[in-house]
């Protein structure tokens, strides 16, 4: 019996069809039929899970699957993967299979789960947000790519679950919402894919080594790859491909970004107001949290830094548990998520209000490099290449300042840079806050990249090469960039990083 034959839907569950006055042509929906079908109609008239234009008109328009995003735009998505792996080595293969797997969720102690998390491809490829499902992507026999036939594969909609998760899709909510041609139980997954290990000429699609899933891995998706991989046919993982896709962000997403960013600029403010000395770290963060998500930003996109005097010299200190004495700055690293787009913003400020001369030369420093890096986000030109600049610069403010010698020469300026910024000058930035790491940063920069741009400067206070006046400061100041065909669009140019404008705003005066 093939698992089409053993569907659950064709084996019983009309029933519930009719009672839920759902045509049963809408459980399968061709490619063309669903281009003309009314959104209007699709949309599930119960919670399914997820916020809809049902249940959540003030987050999604109609046509919209996640907020800001249309049904349209993630058809369009799918079609894009599909043309590159028909531009791939592979083109001459007939048959293609994608498998994208949700994530399942993760627990912190028993029977307690920690904020769930979609596979980020997963749901840019769909926008569905149910754990532990599936999308399937396939060439269709006689039909050239990207002609394609998606399917998902959702939990079973389980009353008994349902009472203490909440509700569930299901095939048919998730059939008439997500706009895919077919949907199945996840249960079905296995039989479904077992129709793929005996082709010839199959080039399966699937990122083998990430464990985004363990259980559909390792019981479900294994059986595909490896009965294929006997049989000699191709098994490519799909990230670089997924990446490069994703890395290029359309005018919609560009819009959430915009968002993303504007929230969080804005809480840097309030957070700066907010601060004053002997303030707790733990407080900074908490006015951050509180301000984002009072501005609607889902959470924090990431653990953030707030590192008071020395403890910004650890990079990733997030522990934000001391009290920053006045005299001393604090680090922020921080960002929120808006509709699945992060943003990702970094400012050092002086918690009594004022910087010192020695932190105010600092500062400065570091701000004329980033300026530097800045103008030089544009089409053509790469995050090494902006990397190079951040480096020779930073190494040239360092023997200006007196914390390295001035018999030094370019090379050994460049490794005293290093040694001071141990990180890259940036990375690319959209659904994840590292975004799309498959992409190398010696690409050239394209219109609609997001990049970050973060220099810093790290002179911890066990460093007796320092001079005393730099000792157990740390300083960096990250902007969020959209590169465009002209100008590039600092999207967190309402975060303030001027001195004066930052003390202006401590100070009550702004
Ligand atoms: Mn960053």
């Amino acid at each position: 019996m093939s698992a089409l034959l053993k569907h659950p839907l064709q084996l019983g569950l009309y029933h519930t069809l009719v009672t839920t006055h759902l045509p049963i042509r809408h459980l399968r929906i061709s490619a063309s039929a669903w281009t003309i079908a009314s959104r209007e109609s699709s949309i599930p008239q119960r919670y399914i899970g997820q916020p809809t234009s049902y249940t959540h008109q003030h987050l999604l328009r109609d046509d919209e699957i996640t907020p800001g995003i249309t049904a349209q735009e993630f058809r369009g998505r799918r079609h894009n993967l599909m043309s590159g792996i028909k531009k791939s080595m592979y083109s001459d293969c007939p048959h293609h299979v994608a498998v994208i797997l949700a994530a399942d969720t993760k627990y912190m102690t028993d029977e307690i789960p920690y904020p769930f998390r979609q596979n980020t491809d997963f749901l840019y490829l769909c926008g569905f947000q149910e754990p532990s499902s599936a999308l399937v992507l396939e060439s269709i026999a006689g039909s050239p790519l990207p002609d394609h036939k998606a399917t998902v594969f959702v939990p079973q909609r389980d009353a008994d679950r349902e009472l203490w998760d909440g509700p569930r899709a299901g095939i048919d909510g998730a059939l008439s919402f997500i706009g895919v041609d077919e949907a199945h139980v996840i249960s079905d997954l296995s039989e479904y894919l077992d129709q793929y290990a005996s082709r010839e000429k199959l080039v399966v699609w699937y990122d083998v080594f990430r464990n985004v899933n363990s259980h559909l891995h390792k019981d479900v998706v294994s059986n595909l790859v490896t009965p294929c991989r006997n049989k000699g046919h191709a098994v490519n993982i799909l990230q670089q491909l997924m990446h490069s896709i994703r890395v290029i962000k359309s005018p919609a997403e560009i819009q959430l970004m915009r968002e993303s960013c504007s929230i969080a600029s804005q809480a840097f403010v309030d957070v700066m107001r907010f601060t004053k000395p002997n303030i707790n770290e733990a407080n900074l963060y908490a006015k951050m949290d509180f301000e984002v998500r009072l501005n609607g930003a889902e959470f924090l996109a990431y653990p953030p830094v707030v590192a008071g005097g020395n403890r910004a010299n650890t990079l990733h200190y997030v522990k934000n548990n001391q009290i920053v004495l006045g005299g001393d700055m604090v680090l922020m690293d921080a960002g929120c998520e808006y509709h699945g787009y992060a943003s990702d913003i970094t400012r050092t400020w002086p918690v009594s209000g004022r910087y010192t001369e020695a932190q105010a030369s600092l500062y400065q420093s570091v701000l004329d490099v980033q300026q530097e890096c800045l103008d030089m986000c544009e089409v053509g030109t790469t995050l090494d290449q902006i990397y190079h600049r951040m480096l020779n610069g930073l190494g040239q403010k360092l023997q200006d300042l007196g914390i390295v010698p001035k018999w030094m020469n370019n090379a050994e300026l460049i490794r005293a840079a290093k040694k001071y910024c141990p990180h890259h000058v940036g990375h690319y930035l959209g659904m994840d806050t590292h975004d799309t790491p498959q992409v190398s940063r010696s690409n050239q920069l394209q219109a609609g990249i997001v990049i970050t741009v973060e220099p810093g400067l790290y002179l911890p206070a066990s460093d007796n090469d320092i001079p005393q006046e730099f000792r157990g400061m740390g300083i960096r100041i990250e902007d969020d960039v959209l590169i465009t065909d002209r100008a590039p669009e600092v999207l967190t140019a309402e975060c303030p990083k001027e001195m004066s404008l930052i003390e202006s705003i401590m100070g009550g005066n702004l």
